[in-house]
């Protein structure tokens, strides 16, 4: 089962999200912004999660709407996908390098929704993707699934290799949280999450 989807539509923007857990990471992604389908296709194959992805934003003022509120669908998407987050491995920690850059995320399938986020940009944008909006769709993505998610770059110099380097961090991690553990047992002292 493990799948969901969500169709989200407000005067900024209109969005249909699918995702399969159990499907292979198939991406089928149409955000309008061209670096940001570049990144939910890493994040997609990566962690191995199928996502479908068309969203009509208010691009004319700028990616803002259009990144944050993907965030937010896919979050809700995988939120609901995941059910109560019982039978599943549950945490998830990767380090993944991109050329000179080595990302870290760590996550928790919590129903605690966090983010910290540490990583730095020197340009204001890869092609129509400001970077600066990588922290607000995984702030919405975090808070909207019931994930603490905390993202670390290492070091690194190229935008474009630290934020694909975080994306696919954060794809490895949630590869191996999502994972469904073989008792169907729910990992906590207070036995729900
Ligand atoms: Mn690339």
């Amino acid at each position: 089962m493990r799948k969901a989807e969500i169709e989200r539509v407000t005067k900024e923007t209109q969005i249909k999200i699918s995702v399969s857990l159990d499907e292979k990471g198939k991406a089928d992604i149409d955000t309008g912004v061209g670096f940001f389908d570049h990144m939910l296709t890493a994040l997609s194959v990566h962690s191995g999660i199928s996502m479908t992805v068309k969203v009509k934003g208010d691009l004319h003022v700028d990616c803002h709407h259009t990144i944050e509120d993907t965030g937010i669908a896919l979050g809700l998407a995988l939120g609901q996908a995941l059910g109560t987050k019982s039978g599943i491995v549950r945490y998830g920690t990767a380090y993944i390098p991109m050329d000179e850059s080595l990302a870290m995320a760590s996550l928790d399938l919590s129903n605690r929704p966090f983010l910290v986020f540490n990583c730095d940009f020197t340009n204001q944008s890869c092609g129509d993707y400001d970077l600066c909006m990588t922290e607000e769709f995984f702030r919405a993505f975090a808070f909207n699934s019931g994930m603490t998610l905390h993202i670390n770059l290492l070091y690194g110099s190229n935008d474009h290799h630290k934020a694909e380097a975080v994306y696919k961090a954060v794809a490895h991690a949630l590869k191996t949280a999502v994972t469904e553990n073989k008792d169907g047992s729910t990992l906590s002292t207070k036995g729900v999450l």
